[in-house]
């Protein structure tokens, strides 16, 4: 893998469009070094897609839609292609788990065994909801029968985050075509790796203009995309400040959209909780992913009877984290994504001390490798919930711990943020679980267990973590249009308007 790391920064690959069926040659407007956060070596160099670039994509996903033949497709041809899709991720998996890695500086463990297989996964959860998803009858009213069926919506504009390029954006194709629709999809410029091989290993399987590509900065090509006229709706994810952007844009062409965007989840740890789970679910909701999840447990919430040993035992492991290339075996820690992110965790651990918080571990860019965006992972003390680190999405290898005595306290805390993705609630005492789980407000609440995505279910966030639910019925209300049709089964009586007397 270093081989084949070594060879990619000799000679960096090339990203391009993909627009109505191939790979666009028009000559950049600008091209972007894509940076290895963990050599600070380009590996690939994007031509960035002008918006002329990204009015032929949507052109292409319109003419796909309206006059080609997938709007029409039967549901076993949607899925054949679904699974064809599946498929050829999981053939390429160690790949495309490579290129994940040198692209985000996640370690190659987590690509290999949690993105790269989520995003095949994908794929083949929306084939086979997409058999059993119908719409609904009333017959209710005598004489009548109203239908609601769900149509494809048209043109879906897809944006994606660097922090799981392609599992998440994967999780928006995936049910963007399940349901009927066309797109056109941009990564983010950090990572656009893993998304633009996605196209050219599925080469052939959908009719051409079903799915485009564009790649660029968000000003340029991200605005391009949102403002144009012939998108039906957008899904994005990624965060907050550029999600409200966004919705300002789509409100001039009363345009639908699905925002999944930042949190600050609360881990709320009872006293008579499983000490150990809740440990490693701790750590893991904090540094898995180098920290870098909308969805991490990295507000964390401890009850004062077991406060001691969990801060201690919690900052031992936080110590005892292996950070280091991302490519080897056993590294925990990889670099953040760029150095703007590690300039950002040492501004957090330094508004932390000046607010009042005591540093238990890391706090510092880590200086054990040469090159690499790397910081220590790190855990503070926090002496509210009023400061900025529990207030602000960090979105790095981060955690904040408060002490609670009472759970009304807890939950109110818990609740007291601008966010509302997930709550995580550690307990042995089931009508605590229920009751937390019922006065949290957040859009999943996981008790005793950390960081679970079950597509069956819905997930995205209250308040300013988003709008609308991806999985199963979240993402066809998000992809389809709810159309109503009412049939009367009899004549009907009818005033005889203008008749006479
Ligand atoms: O993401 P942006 P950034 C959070 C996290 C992070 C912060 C900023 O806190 O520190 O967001 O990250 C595209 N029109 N999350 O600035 O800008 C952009 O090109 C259209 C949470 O890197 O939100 C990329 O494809 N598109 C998160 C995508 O939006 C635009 C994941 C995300 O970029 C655009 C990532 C525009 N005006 C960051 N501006 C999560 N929820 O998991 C940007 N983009």
């Amino acid at each position: 893998m270093q081989t084949r790391r070594n060879e990619i920064s000799r000679h960096p690959l090339v990203i391009r469009g993909y627009v109505g069926g191939r790979f666009t040659d028009a000559s950049p407007t600008e091209e972007i070094a894509v940076i290895d956060p963990a050599t600070e070596q380009r590996v690939a160099t994007l031509y960035e897609s002008s918006a002329e670039e990204v009015d032929r994509a949507v052109i292409a996903a319109r003419t796909a839609f309206d006059r080609g033949p997938w709007g029409r497709a039967t549901v076993a041809e949607r899925q054949k292609a679904l699974l064809a899709i599946h498929d050829a991720i999981l053939a390429h998996a160690e790949e495309l788990a490579f290129l994940e890695t040198i692209n985000t500086g996640i370690p190659l463990s987590q690509t290999r065994n949690v993105h790269i297989p989520r995003a095949a996964y994908n794929f083949r959860f929306f084939a086979e909801y997409i058999n059993q998803a119908g719409g609904e009858v009333f017959t209710q009213e005598p004489g009548l029968m109203s239908l609601v069926t769900y149509e494809p919506i048209g043109v879906c504009a897809l944006i994606g985050p660097w922090n799981m390029p392609l599992g998440l954006t994967a999780m928006k194709i995936a049910g963007a075509l399940a349901f009927g629709n066309a797109c056109v999809v941009k990564p983010s410029e950090l990572t656009p790796l893993t998304v633009t091989r996605l196209f050219e290993i599925i080469e052939g399987i959908l009719p051409e203009g079903v799915m485009n590509l564009v790649n660029g900065r968000g000003p340029v090509t991200g605005t391009a995309l949102v403002s144009h006229p012939g998108i039906d709706m957008v899904s994005f994810t990624g965060g907050t400040v550029t999600g409200s952007a966004i919705l300002a844009s789509l409100a001039k062409g009363i345009k639908g959209s699905a925002m999944e965007l930042g949190g600050k989840s609360a881990n709320i740890v009872f006293a008579d909780a499983d000490f150990d789970q809740a440990l490693d679910a701790a750590l893991m909701s904090s540094f898995m992913n180098n920290g870098q999840m909308c969805l991490a447990g990295s507000r964390i919430f401890i009850e004062r009877k077991i406060a001691e040993r969990f801060i201690d035992a919690f900052s031992r492991r936080v110590g005892a984290l292996k950070i280091g290339d991302p490519l080897q075996e056993g590294t925990e820690i990889g670099p953040m994504i760029n150095s703007a992110q590690r300039e950002r965790m040492a501004r957090y651990a330094e508004s932390g001390l000046s607010e009042g918080a005591t540093l238990l571990c890391g706090g510092h860019r880590f200086s054990g490798l040469a090159t690499g965006y790397y910081f220590e992972p790190t855990a503070m003390l926090a002496p509210s919930n009023d400061v900025a680190i529990c207030r602000e999405e960090i979105f790095g290898p981060f955690a904040a711990i408060q002490v609670f005595d009472e759970e009304d306290e807890v939950i109110a805390k818990a609740n007291e943020s601008d966010f509302g993705l997930v709550g995580y609630v550690w307990t042995q005492d089931l009508q605590r679980s229920m009751r937390a789980a019922s006065a949290l407000r957040t859009g999943t609440v996981l008790v005793n267990t950390p960081i679970i995505r079950d597509l069956r279910t819905g997930f995205g966030g209250y308040k300013q973590s988003g709008l609308g639910r991806e999985g199963a019925k979240g993402s066809q209300a998000m992809f389809t249009e709810m159309k109503t049709t009412i049939i009367a089964r009899a004549p009907r009586t009818l005033p005889r308007m203008g008749a006479g007397a």
